[in-house]
């Protein structure tokens, strides 16, 4: 006779927190978001932690490079999708480690020997008005002058007038050596009274160019989360199949962790994966497996060596798998359930492997029961497809704009993997579906606001960090009849306002 769990399978739309005393230090302000993503031993610090509990989908219409670099900036960590070749998956992995914040790839590059006329017309294809003159015109060439807008009058002279007439020549140019800092690079800004400092290598080559401008914005992360040599550190998924070529591709592109992508988890597939990698790399490098939602599949993966766990099936907004094929577990449930025997393995074993609550948020708050229930980070799909930073295209439709979004076991990501168990096996059905999500504008703006909700719901628990709102958290059922009541109700509402 099967096991029948007494309880049902629950998501976190039946829970709210009920508030704590809060004192006066329990300010937003106040609150650290910090929270651990490896694996440690007691009174150890885990290899890596982030800044903020947020972490994108392992989602071709979510995490590439571009939200690897918008996500590190805000203290979170993207997981590039590896639903694509190795070799591209490497190569995006290799571009947002050698994005350096502040440091940009110069867009405008001429020849000394083009015209006015030529710098006119790049500068209104690009609207920037720093144009690196290069020796063979690229962006990598060796710098032989710059050309700003103080450099030439468009009324006084000939469009033919060749550059190297009027350009600033390399003798006479503010330049930085390539390795100093974004701040050496500012103060240099700052003495020289300049706008733009093109970095430049020992052969004379242009790497990079920082400007004036963006240094308001760097001041305003302080959040970003860099490795040891200030790179951002960025996240890949990988699958039990390929793994002894993606594995090391992507290490020598620079990764900094690893997550096996799957619906489900609880399977030899990534034991032997994990062992592979364990075996290869020993600890140095860190992988997460799952998904799983009970102590089961958590002690199966922690066990084979984990450095943490992602927990949910089913619950993705994209996702089809508890209709198509019957398995899966209420998010709020598995996270709890999850939860707990973490805690157990931690008091048994000395280990605490953090966990990852994968899918089914919705709504800011819904963060917020996530961590008070014992996830330690929470990863997002379709929070952040919304976003401009996310790889999908931006479309009108019915007069308002949005977002592509497809599940990595739609028929259109599929071919990959993810929804088979491992073996050569084709898909032989969908598990996810393909949308669109409402396009929502900047990640930054957006992960602020959420952030400052979640934030704002821990002082009222009288919690200043994570693991004292997990301590303190008092979480209660809603009925069906009282979720009527939390929202606006017997009002007429004046206009419709977006509350998520
Ligand atoms: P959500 O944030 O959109 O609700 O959920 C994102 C999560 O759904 C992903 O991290 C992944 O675990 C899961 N997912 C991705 N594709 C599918 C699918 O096609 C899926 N079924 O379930």
């Amino acid at each position: 006779m099967a096991v029948v769990l007494k309880e049902p399978s629950r998501t976190f739309n039946e829970y709210l927190l009920i508030p704590g005393y809060s004192s006066a230090e329990d300010r937003p302000e106040n609150v650290s978001l910090k929270t651990p993503v490896t694996k440690f031993r007691k009174g150890e610090e885990p290899a890596i932690s982030m800044n903020i509990p947020l972490c994108s989908a392992v989602m071709q219409a979510v995490s590439d490079d571009k939200m690897a670099v918008a996500l590190a900036k805000e203290g979170g960590i993207a997981f590039i999708y590896g639903s694509q070749s190795i070799e591209s998956q490497a190569a995006m992995v290799r571009r947002a480690k050698r994005h350096k914040a502040g440091f940009v790839p110069s867009d405008s590059n001429l020849r000394p020997d083009q015209t006015l006329a030529d710098v006119i017309a790049l500068k209104k294809e690009t609207g920037h008005s720093t144009i690196a003159i290069t020796d063979d015109g690229t962006s990598e060439g060796k710098i032989l002058g710059i050309v700003t807008s103080k450099d030439y009058r468009v009324s006084r002279m000939d469009p033919s007038t060749p550059i190297n007439e009027f350009m600033t020549p390399f003798d006479k140019m503010v330049y930085g050596k390539e390795g100093i800092s974004l701040s050496e690079a500012n103060d240099i800004i700052w003495d020289n009274k300049v706008n733009q400092l093109p970095i430049i290598d020992d052969n004379q080559r242009l790497t990079s160019f920082v400007f004036r401008k963006d240094y308001e914005e760097h001041k305003d992360n302080p959040n970003e989360l860099l490795d040891s040599h200030k790179r951002y550190i960025v996240g890949a998924g990988i699958n039990t199949r390929d793994y002894k070529e993606r594995v090391p591709a992507l290490i020598e592109a620079g990764v900094d962790i690893l997550t096996i992508d799957s619906s489900e988890g609880y399977s030899e597939w990534q034991s032997l994966t994990l062992d592979w990698i364990r075996e290869n790399y020993g600890d140095s490098v860190k992988v997460g497996a799952g998904n799983v939602v009970d102590e089961e599949g958590f002690r199966f993966l922690a066990d084979a060596g984990a450095d943490f766990v992602k927990v949910g099936i089913g619950g993705g907004s994209i996702c089809i798998t508890r209709e198509q094929k019957g398995i899966g577990r209420g998010q709020a449930s598995a996270v709890i359930d999850v939860a707990e025997a973490r805690d157990r393995y931690f008091k048994e074993t000395g280990v605490y492997v953090p966990i990852c609550s994968d899918g089914g948020t919705v709504y800011d708050y819904h963060m917020t029961l996530a961590l008070a229930m014992g996830a330690d980070f929470i990863m997002l799909g379709r929070y952040f497809a919304r976003f401009d930073e996310a790889p999908s295209a931006k479309l009108m439709v019915n007069g308002n704009y949005v977002k592509e979004y497809w599940g990595e076991g739609s028929a259109r990501a599929r071919n990959w993997q993810r929804y088979d168990l491992g073996g050569d096996a084709k898909l032989k059905f969908e598990e996810g579906v393909d949308s669109y999500v409402p396009y929502a504008g900047s990640l930054h703006d957006n992960v602020a606001l959420s952030l400052s909700k979640v934030k704002s719901t821990m002082c009222n628990c009288g919690a200043l960090s994570i693991p004292e709102l997990q301590k303190k958290a008092k979480l209660t059922l809603v009925s069906a009849v009282s979720i009527v009541e939390g929202g606006a109700h017997d009002v007429i509402l004046k206009e419709h306002s977006n509350h998520i």
